[in-house]
């Protein structure tokens, strides 16, 4: 099956030329951090750039989803309104993008009048052909605000893998999709208290309505991604159930209805229409309003949906249902290439524990493409991946600047001191020569291939293979000996690793668009180019000005995202601060006796859950002492053990019972341990 998808999934993508590609509209309510970047917004932009090297016919869309409960939580929090919340998250997340180059052909928002209108036509479209019915329910209720609570201003433990922050409308750690009903111990995200149930009317997506039509369109997706497919048809053999579609706040589409005052559509029912209010939007601004339909009204169309996996269930199958039924008759969606979760420093992302990398921090001590680079050198395209600040420097140092960089520095530095930056295309190559060009072919190929496949990873690995193969062959020839004794030979190695350097300067353009423009302007190439550019080897050399491509990263730099993680951490679980004695002199130290004992009778102390009577055996001399630990030690745990107590603290009656030294333990708010010597000795040693 795998083998027979795979085949299919290159051949049908080598012949459709026209692609429509979009990334889920991040929430304007936050920030853009790695995780975002990781999932879908990366991936999508390097298969945009690689189709555009393919002379695809290509536009890339998305926009802020601005509507929903996570908008006007936010808006509440921050005392201001959700349109002005939106807007500046719209300018500080498209500015995030602008600084990593993601390039889309239009940045949209669903906050916008077009989006509305659109989106009212697409429920009053299924409203009409009988797949929105409407239902009186209980919803919950928050007495204390008087307000209804929709889904994600309900929290609560999950139903299915019982994580404690699930969230109303979904459950982030199992993906399941929920109802804030579903939820054990729901609880209000604006009081905290327990809501009430209270009876409230929606709209419902009749989902089961679709399941065949579903059903028989999913079953034509055999090249989707594995992670992708399996989830679908689990989702699917589980039966689709009727979705609310509307809620009870303020901010939103507003239900195109007399008797809907106060309704608004569900986010993730207008969210995903912005595809297309985008589409018709970047329409408009080209000077051509009726061009969105040569994408979204032809069958040719390849529509490609990057986003995260835990976006599948809205693109795989309620939002195609929602398009099934309209009165345009819109394309599906060809592909949805979801990634899984980025994970940061071996733990699972928190944006609301900062535990995060936010894309505007990360520039002001980083080039957006080294983001770029390790982004993709550690993709999660088939399993959650780790973002490590210490890889990533290596990565950046190893890969690039040591292997890539380094590279181009000697040939173009030997070419520059030795050729005066010029060298005339050799009339015939030496065998190794050609061996090297055909090695490189044949890894262009596996590059392409798996651009086509959504496998970034495996793209990136074999263009760095390339630039090793380019420093093996390099060193193979030393250059800088064979300069003295035969020129031609050394200038043959430079032109053929100034070739191999311009191969990698187009098939790495997807990733690291802005530093393989700086290589080619140092070969003194043209920096507008295609796929069909690697057949056309170099001519002469004239090589240009050259600088670092990639310069190293420091320690120093890696050092202050790592305090500011632990600051993180620290602020998300606050250690209490230890709150110390004041010194002593060591003379007063030398005062106290400790040693090592042995317990050799223990018993609780009737009348007491605090304290046990223990006798101790000090290498002869036997002792009385009473000590309060039976709370965390039975009589048998601490029977014949050897532990460390002082003997020179005066003796004191405790319950009547004279206590004749103090045993050492550690102690935190729930745990005590008593300290006892690492391995046997004898009963009277001495402790200092
Ligand atoms: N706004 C992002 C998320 O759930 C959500 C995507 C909408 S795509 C139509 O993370
Ligand atoms: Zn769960």
């Amino acid at each position: 099956m795998a083998k027979e998808r795979g085949i299919n999934a290159i051949k049908e993508k080598v012949l459709s030329k026209k692609y429509l590609v979009t990334s889920g509209l991040p929430y304007a309510n936050g920030k853009l951090h790695i995780g975002h970047v990781a999932g879908a917004y990366l991936p999508a932009d390097i298969f945009v750039r690689f189709r555009k090297l393919k002379e695809d016919d290509v536009i890339y869309i998305c926009g802020t989803d601005e509507h929903g409960a996570p908008i006007s939580i936010k808006a509440e929090a921050e005392g201001i309104e959700p349109q002005k919340l939106v807007q500046h998250y719209h300018n500080s997340i498209k500015n995030s993008f602008d600084g990593i180059g993601i390039q889309f052909d239009n940045f949209s928002g669903t906050a916008r009048p077009e989006h509305v209108k659109l989106s009212q036509k697409f429920f009053l479209n299924l409203l009409e052909r009988g797949f929105i019915k409407q239902k009186t329910t209980e919803q919950f209720f928050d007495e204390k605000h008087k307000r209804f609570l929709p889904d994600r201003y309900v929290e609560g433990i999950c139903p299915y893998c019982k994580a404690e922050d699930a969230r109303g409308d979904q459950c982030d750690s199992c993906g399941k999709l929920l109802n804030p009903t579903d939820l054990i111990k729901p609880k209000s995200k604006i009081s905290g208290a327990t809501p009430v149930l209270k009876e409230t009317t929606h709209w419902y997506l009749e989902l089961p309505k679709f399941e065949n039509k579903l059903r028989k369109w999913l079953q034509t997706k055999t090249d989707w991604k594995e992670n992708v497919y399996n989830f679908i048809m689990s989702w699917l053999n589980e039966g689709l159930i009727e979705r609310a579609i509307s809620r009870d706040i303020d901010w939103g589409v507003p239900i195109p209805l007399e008797n809907a005052a106060g309704k608004v559509l569900y986010v993730w029912f207008d969210a995903p229409i912005g595809y297309i209010s985008a589409t018709m939007e970047w329409a408009k601004n080209i000077g051509e309003p009726e061009k969105w339909k040569d994408y979204w009204l032809d069958e040719n169309t390849r529509l490609i949906h990057f986003i995260g996996k835990d976006n599948i269930p809205f693109h795989t199958i309620i939002w195609p249902a929602m398009l099934m039924e309209q009165d345009e008759d819109y394309v599906l969606p060809t592909d949805v290439p979801a990634n899984e979760y980025l994970n940061l420093e071996g733990r699972k992302m928190s944006t609301s524990k900062n535990w995060t990398v936010w894309v505007d921090d990360f520039l002001e001590d980083f080039d957006g493409e080294y983001l770029r680079y390790y982004l993709a050198a550690i993709a999660p395209e088939t399993k959650d991946s780790d973002f490590s600040w210490k890889d990533f420097q290596n990565k950046i140092n190893n890969d690039l600047a040591n292997i890539l960089g380094n590279l181009a520095n000697r040939v173009f530095s030997f070419t520059k001191k030795y050729y005066d930056s010029k060298i005339p295309k050799p009339q015939k190559l030496c065998n190794n020569s050609k061996i090297l060009l055909e090695e490189t072919d044949e890894l262009l190929l596996e590059i392409e291939k798996a651009y086509e496949n959504y496998q970034v990873r495996k793209a990136v690995r074999l263009i760095v293979d390339m630039g090793r193969l380019g420093n093996r062959y390099f060193d193979e020839n030393r250059p800088w000996k064979a300069v003295k004794q035969d020129k031609d030979s050394a200038a043959e190695t430079l032109y053929i690793c100034s070739e191999l350097l311009r191969r990698i300067s187009i098939v790495f353009s997807p990733v690291l668009p802005k530093k393989m423009k700086m290589l080619r302007q140092m070969l003194n190439l043209k920096t507008d180019f295609t796929i069909k550019d690697l057949s056309n080897q170099l001519g002469d050399i004239q090589i240009g000005e050259i600088s670092p491509l990639f310069p190293k990263i420091d320690d120093k730099k890696v050092r202050k995202q790592l305090d500011k993680l632990a600051v993180a951490a620290q602020q998300a679980n606050p250690k209490p601060q230890i709150e110390h004695k004041p010194q002593v002199e060591f003379a007063d130290f030398e005062k106290l006796e400790i040693r090592v004992v042995k317990v050799i009778e223990a018993e609780k102390i009737k009348k007491s859950n605090k304290l046990l009577k223990l006798k101790i055996d000090i290498g002869g001399e036997e002792r009385t002492v009473v000590s309060g630990i039976s709370k965390f030690y039975k009589p048998e745990d601490i029977m014949g053990k050897k532990v460390a107590m002082v003997l020179n603290v005066k003796p004191r009656k405790i319950m009547g019972i004279n206590s004749e030294a103090m045993i050492l333990a550690a102690k935190t708010d729930d745990k005590m341990k008593i300290v006892v010597p690492e391995g046997d000795i004898d009963s009277g040693s001495e402790i200092s």
